[in-house]
């Protein structure tokens, strides 16, 4: 049966192919994610959880479930291994913001306070947005970064004491440099508060021991799995096993209905693959190729916030070598060669989030399609000659 629907997947197939890739929080998953996400398990309700599973909130609310139980129990038991943790995980948020969402409700009230980074200095919509449920419904404060756009931890302590918040949160979508997350553990338990860790972007790094792992120090982690873990588009939560029946109760009933058993197949499959040696070799050479690319920007003048990268991505800021440039010039400038990334908040941002003073670029996509540290000095220099263009 014949569907116009076809025609805007092939069309969107070709703008991927076509395009260089550099938008820090997209990558390209295998064939098996894409078949298991594709599967029948896109047809079954199963509101509820394993009967198997260790936390209180047992069984389904249907019947029929036998194979996807197993299959669920088979998910959680893989991430495990993936982060080579004993933490409980909840497999089912059907994204990074429904994970931090039923995070927060599994232990906290209305109105607690939260610490976290704000999103103009490279924290996430979810970590305390004014325009978002979490900045509607929990009393956000935020720790600074320095001059140079690091995360300031003696502001972050400073904080933590004078606001005495219920939870505090690492974790950045526009953050080039390692969380500390052992300094920041030890200011939440100075003042009893939980310490959560958002690893969405950085998951595949910690996975391939590329970047530290937040397990045995945070009371809870979330992640997506689509970004650098490179799989299926989704959420996970994983805690200390004493907050199980919170952080499951906190996803279903509280904040979702039936999971996704397809989208749960296909994070199984995406944790098969980064168990894999090939996945770690595959990771070490993302971290390679984007610093290479952040070195040729320096190098052609450009000023990197935070001076440089440990990770997948970093942050060119425009304020003072292109004053007349605004991100979202440099991003409609790159869409017209196919070059895709996305205008991003430098730290001490003037411009509005719809302008922005920078650029971010991540190297995780273009590392699936096979490039070396060559490819991303060569695409530097061909942003250098659009931008110079402007
Ligand atoms: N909006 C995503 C990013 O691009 O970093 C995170 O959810």
């Amino acid at each position: 049966m014949s569907s116009r629907v076809f025609d805007y997947i092939a069309a969107e197939q070709r703008r991927q192919q076509e395009n260089i890739e550099l938008i820090a929080s997209e990558n390209f998953v295998s064939e098996n994610v894409m078949k298991a996400v594709g599967s029948c398990l896109t047809n079954k309700y199963a509101e509820g959880y394993p009967t198997e599973r260790t936390s209180g909130n047992r069984g389904r609310y249907y019947g029929g479930c036998e194979v996807v139980n197993e299959l669920e129990e088979y998910c959680c038991d893989k991430w495990r291994e993936v982060f080579s943790t004993d933490y409980h995980v909840n497999v089912q948020p059907h994204s990074g913001s429904s994970a931090n969402q039923a995070a927060y409700f599994s232990v906290l009230k209305p109105g607690d306070t939260i610490l976290s980074m704000d999103l103009s200095n490279g924290g996430h919509l979810t970590h305390g947005s004014a325009v978002n449920f979490s900045g509607k419904i929990f009393n956000f404060v935020f720790y600074n970064v320095t001059d140079r756009g690091f995360i300031d931890y003696d502001d972050l302590r400073t904080k933590a004491q004078t606001y005495r918040p219920q939870l505090i949160l690492a974790g950045a979508s526009a953050y080039s440099r390692i969380i500390d997350f052992a300094a920041v553990g030890g200011i939440a338990k100075s003042v009893n508060a939980y310490f959560m860790v958002d690893m969405a972007h950085i998951a595949g790094l910690v996975a391939a021991g590329a970047h530290p792992s937040p397990f045995g120090i945070a009371d809870i982690v979330t992640t997506t799995t689509h970004k650098t873990l490179r799989g299926t588009r989704g959420g996970l939560i994983f805690c200390r096993k004493e907050l199980a029946n919170k952080i499951d109760a906190g996803v279903f009933p509280c904040c979702q209905g039936g999971p996704l058993e397809h989208i749960i197949a296909g994070k199984a499959v995406t944790a098969e693959e980064a168990c894999s040696p090939e996945f770690h070799a595959y990771i070490r050479q993302v971290v390679k190729n984007t610093k290479a690319m952040c070195d040729e920007f320096i190098r052609l003048g450009y000023e990197i916030v935070t001076g440089g990268t440990d990770n997948h991505l970093f942050l060119i800021d425009f304020t003072r070598t292109h004053p007349h440039l605004s991100g979202k010039d440099v991003q409609d400038a790159l869409d017209r060669v196919h070059i895709t990334l996305n205008k991003n908040c430098v730290p001490n941002e003037t411009r509005s989030p719809k302008q922005t003073s920078g650029v971010r670029i991540g190297c995780a996509a273009m590392t699936t399609r096979g490039w070396k540290e060559v490819d991303a000095v060569a695409c530097a220099k061909i942003i250098d000659e659009i931008i110079r263009s402007l």
